[in-house]
């Protein structure tokens, strides 16, 4: 009688929690090697150089950039959803050099849809190491520099002359498929009134977006 008056009030609790408001996902951040010297933090619009690897619940490596040595980092902006969101949320204010581990919880994952070898409901464990960071092409330092007729308004080649020799400097081959890809998805985010050139006013980072 007593365990079954008990087994009820534990549904009952669980059915209250998930009808009420759940609290927000988090996700959970350990910082496993971070550089003595670091110039600058990370920060949204910051565009990131990683080696990433996943793991599942299991222990399991469903990923890993380092399959074919070093030369496969990938190149993401943060904090805009490009990434999942869990990535977006735990690779803010750090250095170049610095080593996490992320422990994501699915709804800052893949959620309930999984996505190829990651089951549904995943919480996802990832290490990742920052080897670069730049202004990304959304930053306010970029805007005047990007603005190469300096009208307050940046025009899409403008925007991809700006990816262009932003990746020559640091010695990275022009890449015009992603640049392209790139200046696509500043467009459709940041020119909001679709006129086709982003403003001053549209190229603000909007923080709330998280
Ligand atoms: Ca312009
Ligand atoms: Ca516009």
């Amino acid at each position: 009688m007593l365990l079954s008056v008990l087994s009820c009030l534990c549904s009952y609790l669980l059915l209250s929690v998930s009808g009420g408001k759940v609290p927000e996902a988090e996700v959970q951040i350990e910082v496993m090697h971070r550089p003595f010297l670091c110039h600058r933090k990370s920060k949204y619009g910051d565009i990131l150089l990683v080696h990433h690897e996943g793991y599942l619940e299991n222990g399991t490596m469903f990923h890993t950039t380092r399959t074919h040595g070093d030369k496969d980092a990938v190149w993401f902006t943060l904090g805009i959803k490009e990434v999942m969101r869990g990535w977006d949320k735990g690779l803010k204010d750090m250095c170049s050099g610095e080593k996490r581990k992320l422990i994501v919880p699915p709804a800052l994952a893949y959620g309930k849809e999984g996505k190829g070898k990651i089951p549904p409901e995943s919480t996802l464990t990832f290490i990742i190491e920052v080897l670069e960071i730049r202004n990304g092409p959304r930053s306010h330092e970029s805007f005047q520099e990007m603005d190469l007729n300096d009208d307050w308004k940046l025009s899409w080649n403008e925007v991809k002359e700006y990816l262009r020799k932003e990746f020559e400097r640091h010695g990275y081959p022009p890449n015009d498929t992603l640049h392209e890809n790139m200046v696509k998805d500043i467009f459709a985010k940041e020119d909001e009134n679709k006129d086709g050139v982003i403003s001053s006013r549209e190229f603000t980072y909007k923080h709330d977006e998280l």
